[in-house]
């Protein structure tokens, strides 16, 4: 790998190519920048390193292939020395809910043999507040190097959507939490070199709690929305209509109930929060809970859907945790399907455009919803639009649809024959 001649070029190692590691390391890549993807996984090595991508995101392989065939970009399972370390492993969720940070110390630890004075080593994995002071600082110091002088330090939590990653890398405000003031400056400078949208600066522990909190705002939200769901399924009224008058109000924006909230985010992050104090983080504490109850509830509409049928024939329409990705993390709907499984009730078919891997999906919608009593649409894709449900009548044994996301086109699919289940909605 050559050295740019560009003196503000950098040598990078991105630690973990997942789904925000691998896009940082092109987005750097094509932006002056020499990168080195280091993860400990050869599948996703040898793949990058042919050009191509393990994860589905728009624009990102064509991305890849170009910064791979100009030399910009390699991958390594072996740690090289660079100047700026940037770890964005993940940190998943423990059975206690605490935050699991043996990726993050094993990747501080790959640097430690390479580090030299005036690199600088940026975490952007979401971890709890301190972490960055408490867990990789002290690693970085077994070095024996100043850190915050010798080696720079700081936390730059990624904010970006899944399915517009590349956009909102380049778009999106972003902060960066300096172990000092050296720090913060040093890494607003590097991430200038793509990003358009404000850089704010501030401390790193400031930025891990300002990190959790964006995520944990929305997963309250959306816990007030699927409360107000249930409460309007036992009063009678309709929780869509009740939020979209409610949001004409200009200081009023109530969030979309639905089946569970999934992701490796707001499922996960706000845990972040609670662990490090139980007893003050109810509000949050308890809107985990009630979108974790989320799967449930629609097991139970399920149930009241079937309970004159004996051996039930369901199919479920979207398996993924939001529309129009492959990404099966923490989703909700594979939470109703083990419910069901559970149940030992039903006979169960599934059917996503964007899954491939599991045994019991059937492509075909046309296939997958024959001979059922029930359907149960858990994620809106776009593909799921065009649906031709005269067809769909036919080939089903019942006529009920579960629709957890307001997505069809109820009275239209009431007068041809349906019936339709809309969850949040008493009437
Ligand atoms: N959901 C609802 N109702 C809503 C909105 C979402 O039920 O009104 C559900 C979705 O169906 C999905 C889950 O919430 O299951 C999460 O989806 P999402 O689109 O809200 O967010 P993520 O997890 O894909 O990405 C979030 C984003 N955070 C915020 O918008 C504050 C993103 O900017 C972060 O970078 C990302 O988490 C992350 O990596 O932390």
């Amino acid at each position: 790998m050559q050295a740019s001649r560009n003196p503000e070029s950098k040598k990078i190692c991105v630690i973990g190519l997942g789904y925000i590691g691998l896009p940082t390391a092109a987005m750097f890549a094509s932006n002056g920048h020499m990168v080195v993807g280091y993860d400990v996984n050869e599948r996703v090595v040898n793949a990058l390193n042919e050009g191509k991508v393990t994860i589905e995101e728009p624009y990102l392989e064509d991305l890849v292939k170009q910064v791979v065939a100009n030399g910009r970009l390699k991958a390594s399972t072996k740690m090289e020395a660079c100047d700026v370390y940037i770890i964005a492993v993940p940190t998943p969720i423990l059975k206690d809910k605490g935050a699991d940070m043996t990726y993050v110390v094993s990747a501080t630890e790959a640097i430690l043999p390479v580090l030299k004075e005036g690199d600088m080593v940026i975490l952007e994995s979401t971890s709890p507040p301190r972490s960055t002071l408490d867990i990789v600082v002290p690693i970085l110091e077994r070095s024996g190097l100043a850190i915050g002088t010798d080696v720079l330090v700081a936390h730059s939590p990624e904010r970006v959507i899944p399915g517009k990653i590349l956009f909102e890398l380049v778009e999106n405000n972003r902060i960066v939490g300096g172990i000092n003031q050296a720090s913060s400056e040093a890494g607003k400078k590097l991430y200038r070199s793509f990003v358009k949208g404000e850089i704010y600066l501030t401390d790193s522990t400031t930025a891990e709690m300002c990190k959790l909190m964006e995520n944990t705002f929305r997963d309250v939200n959306i816990a007030l929305a699927n409360e107000l769901a249930k409460l309007c399924t036992v009063m009678g009224i309709n929780a869509w209509e009740v939020i979209e008058l409610s949001n004409k109000h200009p200081r009023v924006n109530i969030h979309q109930p639905g089946p569970g909230v999934g992701g490796h985010c707001l499922a996960v992050d706000p845990w972040f929060i609670v662990e490090k104090q139980p007893e003050l983080a109810r509000i949050i504490k308890l809107a985990r809970e009630t979108n974790d109850s989320m799967p449930h509830h629609v097991f139970d509409l399920l149930e009241k859907a079937t309970q004159l049928i004996e051996k039930p024939a369901a199919c479920i329409l979207g398996l993924t945790y939001k529309p129009n990705i492959d990404d099966m993390r923490e989703s909700p709907i594979m939470e109703l399907v083990e419910l069901i499984h559970h149940s030992n009730r039903y006979q169960l078919v599934l059917n996503d455009p964007y899954v491939f891997d599991n045994d019991e999906v059937i492509s075909d919608i046309y296939e997958a919803v024959k001979g059922a009593d029930v359907l149960v649409l858990g994620v809106h894709h776009d593909r799921y639009e065009n649906i031709d449900f005269d067809r769909i009548k036919g080939l089903m044994r019942g006529n009920t649809i579960i629709d957890t996301r307001n997505f069809l086109n109820r009275s239209l699919l009431t007068e041809k024959g349906f019936n339709i289940v809309l969850l949040g909605s008493g009437r």
